[in-house]
């Protein structure tokens, strides 16, 4: 298989470390590239131009990170992702994860491209706002206070969006503003999933 992804991207993490969890990284070629160039090799491949693609054996692209989960899961080894006693919980958390970084990502990608003062407007307020009403919604999450360090979709999506935002948002303090969470966060990216996909 083969993985187009780049060091920053927060869905393409997503991805990476599900390669490690279903023990697919050795079967995987990773294909370090910039979406954003219009030259990039990527649009050979998928006219959407975005990370992370996958393309499997047979020659399937697979675009979106959760989509491309769903397929890692199902050819990979080991405990499921996506397990079928906790579904619900866990599609319910990824989506909360999902949310979350689309909110953060759309702030980071709004800022580069129009300044830091498209945060007052009208699509800038809502993203912050989505993000600080999610991080509450984390802190008193059932999953997070009951203190699974499961990886499941859910978990890894959920970290996933909250190491970015301690990446490229900063500001936001949310491991001092919310300990609950960032206690559930730091068990859930323990091993080397996490630790050798570090945001770069
Ligand atoms: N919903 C998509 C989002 C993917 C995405 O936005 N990727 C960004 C990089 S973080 C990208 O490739 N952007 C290039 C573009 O939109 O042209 C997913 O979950 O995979």
């Amino acid at each position: 298989m083969q993985l187009y992804l780049n060091t920053s991207s927060p869905y393409a993490r997503v991805v990476r470390v599900c390669l490690y969890e279903k023990q697919l990284i050795e079967r995987t070629e990773l294909c370090w590239c910039d979406p954003w160039a219009a030259d990039s090799e990527l649009v050979q491949i998928t006219p959407l131009s975005r990370i992370p693609t996958l393309v499997t054996d047979a020659g399937d692209v697979i675009t979106e990170s959760l989509l491309i989960a769903h397929y890692l899961d199902a050819v990979g080894e080991g405990p499921s992702l996506i397990p079928s006693t906790i579904l619900a919980e866990t599609l319910a958390l990824a989506g909360l994860g999902q949310g979350l970084m689309d909110a953060a990502f759309n702030v980071v990608i709004g800022r580069k491209h129009g300044g830091n003062e498209v945060d007052t407007t009208l699509l800038g307020q809502r993203r912050l706002k989505a993000i600080e009403r999610t991080l509450i919604t984390l802190n008193a999450h059932p999953s997070v206070l009951a203190g699974s360090a499961q990886r499941t979709l859910g978990a890894i999506t959920v970290a996933v969006a909250l190491a970015y935002i301690s990446f490229r948002l900063p500001a936001f303090d949310w491991q001092n503003r919310y300990p609950t969470l960032h206690a559930w966060q730091a068990k859930v990216v323990e091993g080397e999933s996490f630790a050798l996909t570090e945001f770069e």
